[in-house]
């Protein structure tokens, strides 16, 4: 399941210690006058995509049926509701307007050693991996995806959280002038967008701490520079573009909870056992796969079973939807 590390070069601590350093190296053709144009997020694309690392071998996965989703459609069809609610508008407007320099990452509650990372420090936090995952969306679509990251497990575990902390909350960037969709009428959600996890979830390790894709820094529309990427729960527990991580004692409140708490649980395991309010989740589409394609059966976890059902074991997931 999971790749190869894509090299120690990724975290030479000389290397990342200042990004100026990076965008040099990444851009060294180019005269020191113009360093500057280029945002770091495309800089740290280069440097990623120069780094080999093992392909992962489908066959092997079992569910996996079709190849990743192309690039072209992971970074068109996106739901960021920031941005706006059609899909096309996180790729429309995210890459214009999303700011992902300066970027950091606060971590506190109920921790021994609250800190401030800088994306740069949270870069350099652990060796990355491929994983390929499925994401599976409540609405009923589906991608596979070739992340780039870390286990959440590694950054977590910097700060020590205390015995006390029983959930971890994720806060988004909600900054109006940077996002359509945020402030105004009509709004669809209680900005900023907040996700959590129960504290053995954020440690499972498949739950990934992601700053790229097709060995790429991430899109702006997929949640740059930083998110969450959690493949067992539908879509939206993975949270985009994140500013805090808060450990905590009780069931955080979640954007979604709150707005319709009869349609969207806290769990938000994929289970085509239990159907949304409106609809089946049996099936799915699979993204790219045109409108006459079969839908595929979407399995228990997402497909993940082996690795979290005995997190759950006991519980009723009817009612812990
Ligand atoms: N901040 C934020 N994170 C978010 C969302 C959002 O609207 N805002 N949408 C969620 C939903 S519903 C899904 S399906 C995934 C989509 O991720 P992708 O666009 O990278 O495929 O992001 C999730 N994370
Ligand atoms: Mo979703």
């Amino acid at each position: 399941m999971l790749g190869q590390h894509l090299s120690s070069e990724i975290t030479d601590q000389k290397l990342y210690n200042k990004r100026r350093v990076l965008i040099k190296s990444a851009f060294a053709t180019f005269a020191a006058t113009n360093l500057a144009l280029f945002p770091t997020n495309k800089a740290f694309s280069k440097k990623v995509k120069s780094l080999a690392y093992k392909k992962i071998d489908y066959k092997k996965t079992g569910y996996i049926l079709n190849p990743a989703t192309k690039y072209s459609d992971i970074a068109s069809y996106n739901n960021f509701y920031e941005f706006g609610t059609g899909k096309s508008d996180p790729s429309k407007y995210a890459p214009k307007l999303l700011k992902v320099d300066p970027w950091s990452v606060k971590i506190s509650g109920l921790v021994h050693k609250e800190k401030i990372f800088s994306y740069e420090e949270l870069f350099k936090i652990s060796s990355m991996e491929e994983r390929i995952y499925r994401l599976r969306c409540v609405e009923g679509w589906s991608m596979v995806v070739p992340w780039i990251g870390y286990s959440l497990k590694k950054l977590l575990e910097k700060v020590q959280p205390l015995g006390s902390a029983k959930f971890v909350e994720f806060t988004t960037l909600a900054d109006p002038s940077q996002m359509p969709g945020v402030g105004g009428f009509n709004q669809v959600l209680n900005w900023p967008y907040r996700e959590g996890l129960r504290i053995d979830e954020a440690y499972n390790p498949l739950t990934l701490m992601t700053f790229g894709l097709y060995g790429k820094t991430l899109p702006e529309q997929n949640g740059a520079p930083v998110r969450v990427i959690v493949p067992w729960k539908y879509g939206f527990k993975s949270a985009k573009s994140i500013v805090k991580i808060k450990f905590i004692e009780k069931m955080p409140l979640t954007s979604w909870v709150d707005s319709a708490p009869g349609e969207y649980g806290f769990y938000s395991n994929v289970n085509p056992n239990v159907p949304h309010r409106r609809w089946s989740q049996q099936t799915e589409r699979r993204i790219g796969g045109g409108i006459f394609s079969k839908r595929h059966k979407t399995l228990m976890f997402n497909g993940y079973s082996e690795e979290v059902a005995s997190l759950y074991g006991g519980m009723d997931l009817k009612k812990f939807f």
